[in-house]
This record gives C-alpha cells, sequence and structure tokens, in this order.
C-alpha cells in the first residue's frame, strides 16, 4: 500500500529534497509551502505522486481544517514539520519585532496547529511526526535568542508528544541539524546572497539531500524503534565558549 507523507515547506532546501526522495522511492507527497509557482514545479518534475497545497503556516484556521482533508490525500502516515526561518542575528534588544513574530508564528504556532489536526489521522494509521528542530535549541548563540526558542520548544514538544502518544504506536522525531546549506542564511538576511555564500564558505556545510536522507532513514526504521532526537553538524562546524564581559557597556 503506498504511503502518505505531508511535508511543509517543500518548496526549497530540505523540504524539497524530502520531496524528491520520498517520490523516487515510491511514496506520495502532499506538499506545501506559500510560494505555488515553485509548488507546481515541483509538481511537473515529479508528477501526480505530488500533490502541491498552498499553506501559509501563519494561517492556523487553515491548518486546523487540513485534519478534514478527505480521499486518498487525506490518509496521512508521515507529517514532516519542516517549514521555518529564522530572524536576522540582531541582538534582542535591537531587533525588529515583526520578524521575531514571524519566526514564532511559523516555528512554533503553525507546527502545533497543523500537528494537532493531522493526529487523530495519524494515531489511526500508526504514522509518524518528524519535526526539524536545530543545534540551536542546544547551543547558545548571540542573536539566537528566539530563533533558538522556537528549536528549543520543538525539540520540547516533539519530547512531550511521545508521552501523550504513549501506547498508540506513533513514532515522534526531532531531527537537530547544524550549518545545512539551503535558502535559510539568504532568508535570514534578507536575501543577501554574499553573507550566505560567506557564512558556508570553505565548511563543506551539510546539504539539504543530507538532511533528506536522515528523514528517510528515521521513516523507514522498522516500528519498533523510535529517534527520539538526532543532532547532525558539519565535520568543520564545533562548538564555541562563553563569553565573558570584563566591563559593562553603557
Ligand atoms: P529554506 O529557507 O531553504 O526552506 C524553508 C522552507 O520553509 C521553504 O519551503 C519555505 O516556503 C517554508 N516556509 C517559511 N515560512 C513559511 C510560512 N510562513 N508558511 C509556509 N512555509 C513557510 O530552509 P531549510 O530547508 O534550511 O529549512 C527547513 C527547516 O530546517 C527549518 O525549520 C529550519 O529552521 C531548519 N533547520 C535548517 C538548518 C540549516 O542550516 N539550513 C539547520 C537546522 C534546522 P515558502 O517560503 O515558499 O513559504
Ligand atoms: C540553524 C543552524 O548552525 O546554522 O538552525 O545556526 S546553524
Amino acid at each position: 500500500m503506498t504511503s502518505t507523507i505531508l511535508i511543509t515547506g517543500a518548496t526549497a532546501g530540505i523540504g524539497a529534497a524530502s520531496a524528491r526522495l520520498f517520490v523516487h522511492n515510491g511514496w506520495r507527497v502532499i506538499a506545501t509551502g506559500r510560494r505555488g509557482d515553485r509548488l507546481r514545479a515541483l509538481q511537473d518534475e515529479l508528477g501526480d505522486a505530488l500533490l502541491p497545497l498552498e499553506l501559509d503556516m501563519r494561517d492556523t484556521e487553515s491548518l486546523l481544517r487540513l485534519g478534514e482533508l478527505g480521499g486518498e490525500w487525506g490518509e496521512i502516515d508521515l507529517l514532516l514539520n519542516n517549514a521555518g526561518l529564522a530572524p536576522p542575528t540582531d541582538a534582542l534588544q535591537d531587533a525588529d519585532y515583526p520578524k521575531l513574530e514571524t519566526s514564532i508564528q511559523t516555528n512554533v504556532t503553525g507546527l502545533v496547529a497543523l500537528t494537532r489536526s493531522l493526529l487523530p489521522g495519524i494515531i489511526r494509521r500508526k504514522g509518524a511526526v518528524i519535526n526539524l528542530s536545530s543545534v540551536a535549541a542546544t547551543y547558545p548563540y548571540r542573536g539566537g535568542a528566539v530563533y533558538a526558542g522556537t528549536k528549543a520548544f520543538v525539540r520540547q514538544f516533539s519530547l512531550d508528544l511521545r508521552c501523550d502518544l504513549a501506547g498508540t504506536g506513533v513514532r515522534v522525531t526531532s531531527i537537530e541539524p547544524g550549518m545545512a546549506e539551503t535558502e535559510f542564511t539568504l532568508v535570514r538576511t534578507g536575501g543577501d546572497q554574499a553573507a550566505s555564500d560567506s557564512l558556508y564558505a570553505g565548511v563543506e556545510p551539510m546539504t539539504a539531500e543530507d538532511i533528506a536522507d536522515t528523514i528517510w532513514w528515521i521513516a523507514t526504521l522498522p516500528p519498533h524503534l523510535n529517534i527520539n532526537t538526532i543532532e547532525l553538524m558539519p565535520t568543520r562546524q564545533s562548538f564555541a565558549g562563553f563569553t565573558v564581559s570584563r566591563t559593562d557597556q553603557a
């Protein structure tokens, strides 16, 4: 029987790479995102196994209605909560509030609404939920307070959801990547290609396909195995130390 995955944020990066991988392996993919032209291009590329669905993760009402999606596309086995973005790395005291709110609405509120909406069906099908958190959930850095906070939420939400789902057979995983070269930094910097290129230059960052391969591996493990959390980094990314201030700033 054909399995179905719903992927949020399938118009770019990790979501698009996952859509390709799952269709190539015989799954049906419901591909969501705001950019309808990209979703239609993906359908042209991958064919009728992909259903394009324009969806803004800030539109809670639409997310809550998705659980009523009927017919063959309504039988969702795997929810990949991937859509997300980061505000610029300004310190909070200097940050543009609307950009912070967009990240919270997309990464947290939308993720919760969609999961709530699809969960009864996923429970009936003994399916799975895979959530994209980040290393930012664990390792603080300057300018990361809101983005990291959203990703720490995603991690803890994933772990606690396992408690709610005990005995249902539904699996939940938090994937926590470090630097993967996608449109992530382009979006974070407001479209600064040079800033994105210089961040990843010489790092040999992970690719969207590396993360999609990890998602595929988790999705196809035997049903008795649950990966709770998994953290990945490029070999050339590691950890910084603490910040110490010797004088107070005026
Ligand atoms: P991209 O910017 O390449 O892709 C982000 C996707 O999210 C796009 O498809 C975009 O679609 C979608 N998206 C953003 N805002 C919304 C919204 N309001 N409604 C619907 N969809 C939205 O980034 P990545 O592929 O790298 O990011 C995927 C996930 O992985 C994110 O949650 C990110 O935080 C996480 N992550 C990324 C890392 C990295 O280094 N790249 C590391 C750790 C975690 P559209 O604009 O068309 O709506
Ligand atoms: C983003 C991860 O390492 O680029 O989620 O800050 S990193």
